[in-house]
């Protein structure tokens, strides 16, 4: 078809011919689109959901068996909305992740940020952010920012399993994305320091939700760990104890959330999602939803509030119960 010319698209004789010349052009009449460009308010697109530990680690075994760290760069199992085929929630990704004794990761770099919550390790695990060697031990946090160097390995007698979120939805959408393998396969250990601003150490979050809790009045405590740790992602650790829930909360800010510890269920809209130690759950942005636990628990925020609060989007709704 050739391209209609001025006068031609001028003198349209019915709507019906206008909109024939039109996509000849590439433009499209924003008055007779079939669906709405503009809507009240957010779609219930991605759905709550989670997923089992125990299942993960028991592909992650049969992958350790089948797949080794030369041929997979990370060995690692992507945490599927049913809603899509990749993504976790709009903005954000989770993984399962696992290394055996005596294997090494490849050192890479790339411009989504990303952060792991250790699992299962035993000493010897660790990760190399940007020259420097962080443990990996269980309720850990270690954060790989954008553009940072980091590579894996185990030096310790059991496997490591640990749970990885990255913002790479958001890169994707936005289109920053820039990948690079490190020249030397494995980064050199360059840096030895006491305390990294890359590392969360369980024992520290532990103390912190002591005392946060001790003068919380008997609602769940929270603390944040950075301020937040990431530029697209803020991390926080809950804390319920026995028979505590967490106040309703409807946010404009998707939330990936990792069970550090005990068990519990999550009340999502209509749905319940029960839970336990290394599980994960999503719940998308404007989801109303509570944790509750009977016999206490600490649950692992991750949500892409600075995202939205950068951007002036940030909203907390009026729960309706
Ligand atoms: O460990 O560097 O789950 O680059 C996905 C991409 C983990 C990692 C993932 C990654 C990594
Ligand atoms: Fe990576």
């Amino acid at each position: 078809m050739t391209s209609p010319t001025p006068q031609q698209l001028a003198q349209s004789g019915s709507l019906e011919e206008l909109y024939g010349q039109l996509g000849a052009v590439r433009m499209g009449a924003g008055w007779a689109k079939p669906t709405p460009s503009l809507w009240a308010e957010p779609k219930k697109s991605f759905a709550p959901f989670v997923w089992s530990y125990a299942q993960a680690k028991g592909a992650l075994d049969a992958a350790g068996r089948l797949i080794n760290t030369e041929l997979a760069e990370r060995r690692n199992l992507i945490l599927q909305n049913p809603a899509g085929d990749y993504a976790t929630s709009r903005t954000i990704v989770a993984a399962y992740q696992m290394i055996m004794p005596g294997e090494k990761a490849r050192s890479h770099r790339h411009t989504p940020n990303a952060l792991r919550l250790i699992i299962d390790a035993e000493p010897g695990a660790y990760t190399v952010v940007n020259g420097e060697r962080l443990s990996m031990m269980p309720g850990d946090v270690v954060l790989t920012p954008n553009w940072c160097w980091h590579g894996h390995g185990n030096e310790g007698r059991a496997c490591a399993y640990w749970l990885d979120v990255l913002d790479v939805p958001l890169v994707q959408l936005l289109e920053p994305m820039f990948f690079e393998p490190h020249p030397d396969d494995f980064e050199k250990e360059s840096v030895v320091a006491n305390a990294s601003p890359m590392h969360f150490s369980w024992a520290d979050t532990q103390r912190r939700l002591a005392e946060a809790g001790a003068r919380s009045n008997g609602a769940p405590a929270e603390i944040s760990l950075g301020d937040p740790a990431l530029d697209t992602m803020a991390l926080s650790m809950i804390e319920l104890k026995a028979g505590q829930g967490t106040p309703p909360r409807k946010v404009i800010a998707n939330s990936v959330f990792g069970v550090a510890k005990g068990a519990g269920t999550t009340q999502a809209g209509d749905t319940t999602l029960s839970w336990s130690r290394g599980d994960v759950i999503v719940v998308p942005a404007w989801q109303e939803h509570v944790h509750r636990s009977d016999d206490g628990a600490v649950l692992f925020r991750v949500t892409d509030e600075p995202v939205m609060e950068k951007l002036g989007f940030l909203r907390e709704g009026k729960p309706a119960h």
